[in-house]
């Protein structure tokens, strides 16, 4: 098991453009490293909000070591807690999710409303103070209907991302779509093995038979120059949507933690179905036509996504082990589309649970590669792995700061 000064010569010794040592995706020292110094400090993609449509309705996920649940309240506000009772520190909700009037632990029962605050612990002695054990806030923000967590006690600013993210999604109707499916798979791979896989098309044409029918896999697609700057059919897409009133350039922040920009797809396919149609037969949201491609969103660490013209797929990546990862898909459609009469649920699902299945295979023969002595970090294609590269240069510069020896008091 690694420690920082460890890491941080494995980070300090990385070629430029390879991919990284053998440890940094195995080793559980640089997990832990991970976890805190990445994990616990960023904002992660939790669930979108309409997933808690009603009062009391919560969701539960856990980061590393941080059990949280996530709640809608009475005032209509979306919270989130450590999923820790203040008596004896009982796991409050295990379900992944659930509904409940107030939340009640199951050991003694003590009950907290849904903002937290402690309203009842049975038989304890005068004297003792409900106020000062209500539940531990984790900070929580809705943005453009996806809601996010951070557990750090000051959360990284968002203004930025709130700004261009709201705006983007406006269109979408994120916060007024409905769940259409989610689908949870566990990976057994180093979370950044699944990252680095995402950012790529260079295995798409090996991998994904049936993406590969509406989602281009040239480089252009993911690696884009800036908001003028792009292949003639990005461009052409995008003066196209933005005269639809569709937010569609390029827009990233300064470091690419994340990035927007809504691509077209394959020969004017509609959606990400086998018969490249929509699979949807009505719009999210303002949206004004079905062939406006793809807004592809992703932040690092956990998530990437998609909003097409009839359904928004959302991805949230968590790290389990240092060679295991849950990757979890939710498939937003429009509120009042009617399963079975304007979407079928097989035909909206089938081409990304396929796609998540080949990643799956993908990052695991990966990962099990680079677990032989034998492993050495090759290059990079700097033609069509710049995505890649640019995750791996994120992290690693990110690691580098976080990890740098303090510097000693002045005397
Ligand atoms: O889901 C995605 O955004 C990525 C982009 C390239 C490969 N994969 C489909
Ligand atoms: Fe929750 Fe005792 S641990 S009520
Ligand atoms: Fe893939």
């Amino acid at each position: 098991m690694l420690g920082k000064t460890e890491i941080r010569a494995l980070l300090d010794a990385r070629r430029p453009n390879y991919a990284l040592e053998r440890d940094l995706y195995c080793d559980p020292g640089v997990f832990e490293a991970d976890l805190e110094q990445i994990w616990y400090k960023e904002w992660l993609f939790a669930i979108p909000a309409v997933q808690l449509t009603r009062t009391g309705a919560y969701a539960t996920l856990q980061i590393g070591a941080y059990p949280v649940v996530i709640v809608r309240g009475a005032d209509g506000a979306i919270r989130a807690f450590h999923n820790v009772c203040r008596h004896r520190g009982q796991r409050l909700c295990a379900k992944e999710t659930g509904s409940a009037p107030k939340i009640v632990c199951p050991y003694h029962q003590w009950t907290y409303e849904l903002d937290g605050r402690l309203l009842y612990a049975k038989d304890m002695q005068q004297g003792f103070d409900p106020a000062a054990h209500g539940l531990k806030p984790v900070a929580c923000k809705t943005i453009g209907g996806m809601v996010f967590v951070c557990l750090a006690d000051t959360p990284p600013d968002t203004a930025l991302l709130e700004e261009k993210l709201s705006a983007y999604l406006a269109p979408s109707g994120i916060a007024e779509a409905k769940v259409a499916f989610t689908s949870t798979i566990v990976e057994k791979g180093n979370w950044k093995l699944v990252l680095e896989n995402n950012r790529e098309c260079y295995h798409c044409g090996g991998s994904h038979p049936s993406l590969c029918r509406t989602y281009s896999d040239s480089p252009t697609m993911t690696a884009m120059e800036g908001p003028d700057s792009a292949a003639p059919e990005i461009l052409e897409h995008w003066k196209r949507c933005e005269e639809a009133g569709l937010p569609s350039r390029f827009t990233n922040e300064p470091k690419m933690q994340w990035r927007l920009a809504r691509i077209p797809l394959l020969n004017n396919a509609e959606s990400y179905t086998m018969s490249t149609k929509r699979a949807v037969n009505k719009l999210m949201g303002q949206m004004p036509f079905h062939d406006a491609g793809s807004l592809l969103f992703y932040l690092y660490p956990n998530t990437w996504n998609h909003f097409l013209a009839d359904h928004a797929i959302v991805f949230r990546v968590l790290p389990v082990s240092p060679t295991e990862t849950l990757v979890t898909t939710t498939w937003l459609v429009p509120k009042d589309a009617v399963e079975g009469e304007d979407y079928n649920l097989k035909e909206l699902t089938e081409v990304w649970e396929a796609t998540n299945d080949e990643d799956r295979r993908v990052v695991e023969e990966n990962q099990k590669g680079i677990l032989s002595p034998a492993y050495e970090p090759g290059p990079y294609s700097t033609v069509v792995e710049e995505g890649v590269i640019q995750f791996v240069d994120w992290y690693c510069g990110l690691m580098t700061e976080r990890l740098a020896p303090k510097p000693a008091l002045a005397a």
